[in-house]
This record gives structure tokens, sequence and C-alpha cells, in this order.
């Protein structure tokens, strides 16, 4: 998929006011203020605790103009079929249904109701920003928090155990759509939402979005280290549309090319302090590796 919007193309409404509870230099405000100009006012929100609900702020105050449903922490995906069916009834086939929740409330506590939704084959946009732990309630580690990362539940030598990888979960789902974004890149999730608001069934995402009090880096610096998330191939855009997997973005420019060393990526942010120089040439060779069945598969598809 290419790019094809503009930051002068998009729609002029703010969804989102000025003024929210989200910190200064925050990924998941990127994303939310682009992700709710392509969903449109059209679209009723459910969201479970987690910096989003902070963001959003209370009602009579909300940052939001859009209907928002909180939900309790496992029942995102539950609670949004109960919104689709409520439509259903009152016969509104033009309302989406956008469910937003943090990688703790998609990966960890909330998988179970999102997997139930998707199997049943419910037709909503399910989006998980993974800022890669629960920053809520203090940076705690989640089923996301990569390999090595310092938290206050992983004070020492960091989380022992790799990064569950909630995209290929999803994909086993058999959905007709499953896509990665990154508030690095707010077009690529722009055009990817567009898309998905015309596929039926199920749709999920999953956004890689910085958060500087968590992962420990000045504000200033969040789009640029996501750019490196992604030009080191540590983070990888892409989509898998009725099964078929394909680069976008700034990754599909990586092809062929020369990838940033994940030491880069690493030495950015104090989250990362416990990494031995063995594990850090270790998770590059997996990396490597990971880029070359891409290189093969684009080569096998030029052939076909
Ligand atoms: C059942 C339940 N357990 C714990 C909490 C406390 N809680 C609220 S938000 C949150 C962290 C959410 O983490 P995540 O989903 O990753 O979102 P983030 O805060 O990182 O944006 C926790 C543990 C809760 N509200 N309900
Ligand atoms: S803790 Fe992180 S994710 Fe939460 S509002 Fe602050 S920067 Fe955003
Ligand atoms: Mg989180």
């Amino acid at each position: 998929m290419s790019v094809n919007s503009t930051i002068l193309s998009l729609p002029e409404e703010e969804l989102v006011h000025p003024g929210n509870r989200a910190c200064a230099g925050c990924g998941l405000s990127i994303l939310y203020r682009i992700g709710l100009k392509a969903l449109g006012r059209n679209t009723i929100l459910v969201v479970p605790p987690s910096c989003l609900t902070v963001l959003q702020g209370l009602y009579p105050i909300a940052a939001t103009q859009l209907p928002c449903l909180n939900v309790t922490f496992a029942s995102t995906g539950a609670a949004a079929t109960g919104v689709i069916g409520a439509l259903k009834a009152l016969g509104k086939t033009d309302i989406t249904v956008a469910a937003w929740a943090g990688d703790g409330g998609t990966a960890d506590i909330g998988i179970q109701s999102l997997s139930g939704a998707c199997e049943r084959g419910e037709n909503f946009i399910f989006i998980c920003y993974d800022n890669e732990a629960y920053m809520n309630t203090g940076v705690q580690r989640s089923g996301t928090t990569p390999q090595g990362v310092i938290t206050t539940t992983t004070p020492i030598r960091g989380k022992l155990q790799p990064k569950k990888d909630v995209p290929a979960i999803m994909a086993a789902h058999n959905l007709n759509y499953v896509a990665t974004g990154t508030a690095a890149y707010p077009l690529d999730f722009y055009d990817k939402i567009m898309k998905a608001k015309t596929i039926t069934g199920p749709k999920y995402f999953h956004l890689q979005t910085p958060c500087p009090a968590g992962w420990g880096f000045d504000p200033r610096y969040s789009v640029k280290i996501g750019r490196l998330a992604v030009e080191s191939g540590l983070f990888d855009l892409y989509e898998i549309e009725h099964g078929e997997f394909r680069l976008t973005g700034a990754s599909l420019k990586l092809l062929g090319k020369k990838r940033q060393p994940v030491a880069a990526y690493f030495e950015s942010q104090s989250r990362f302090r416990a990494l031995t120089e063995e594990m850090i040439a270790d998770i590059q060779k997996q990396v490597d590796e990971k880029w070359a069945g891409y290189e093969q598969k684009m080569a096998k598809k030029m052939k076909e």
C-alpha cells in the first residue's frame, strides 16, 4: 500500500481538543488525533482503562468529540459487540465501531474478549496502541514489553521473556485485515484506517506509540525514536489483507537498503540499560534473519 494522503489533504476538523491530559511528546496522542480524522464523526469509540482514558478526561470536559463508551479492562471486544448489536437493532448501518485499547488491555487482560469478537466475525475496528508496558499505572511490564526492558516490575535484569507477537495472533484468526502503524508515520496509519473502513468483519491494528515517560527519552524525540524503530528493522510497517502480507511505507522502502543498527535504537532510551552487548548482537541477528526472509519473499513475488 502506498501512502496517498498528505498532511494537507487530511480533514481540517479536529475531533480531539488541544490541551488534553496526554504527556508532552506522547505517541498515542499523535495517532489518536490523526486516527479520529480517518474514522470520522460517524464513529462510536470503546475504550478500556489506559492512558487513553486519561487523555480523554471525564465528562463534561472530555477531550474527544466522539461518543465513547469507557468499559472494564477485560471487556473491550465484548462491549464493542454489544454496541454493534444495539446499532443493528436500531437499523443504523453507517456507524463505525472502533475499540481503542492499550497493550495491556489487548495482549493480556483483554485478549479473550478480542479473540471471541474476532472469531464471531463482528464488524468493527480494534486498535491496539502499544507503548510496551502498563504506563497509566506506573510502567509495569506487559506481554508486549520487549525482552530486556527495565520496568517497575522488572527493575534489575529487565523483562526476561520476549515480546508477544499480537498481530500474528490476530492474523491467525484469519481476519480480512491486520495492519501495523507507528506514531512516526501517521499518514500510513490514516490511509490504512480509510481502507479498513471499506472492509467488513473484524479489522485489527497494532500501533507502536513511543512513550517518553515510560521509555526514558526527551519528549522532543518521539518521532525520531519511532523512525529509528522502523529504520533499524525492529518495528515493521505492514498489512495483511485477505491473508496477503505486504510491507508498507517506510518499511517497504527499506527492502534492499542498509538498515540502522538496532544498537542505535537501544541507546536512545534508558529502559534498555540492562541490555548487554551479547544480547544486542543476538537481537541484531534475529532482525537480520527476519529481513532476509522479507527479501526472499519479495524475490519470489517478483518471479511470479
Ligand atoms: C481489572 C483491572 N485491573 C487493573 C486495573 C488498573 N489499570 C488501569 S489502567 C491499567 C494499565 C493499562 O495498561 P495498557 O493497557 O498498556 O494502557 P497504557 O496505560 O499503557 O496506556 C491498569 C493496570 C483496572 N482498571 N482493572
Ligand atoms: S505515560 Fe506515555 S502513553 Fe501515557 S500519556 Fe504519557 S507519554 Fe502517553
Ligand atoms: Mg501500555
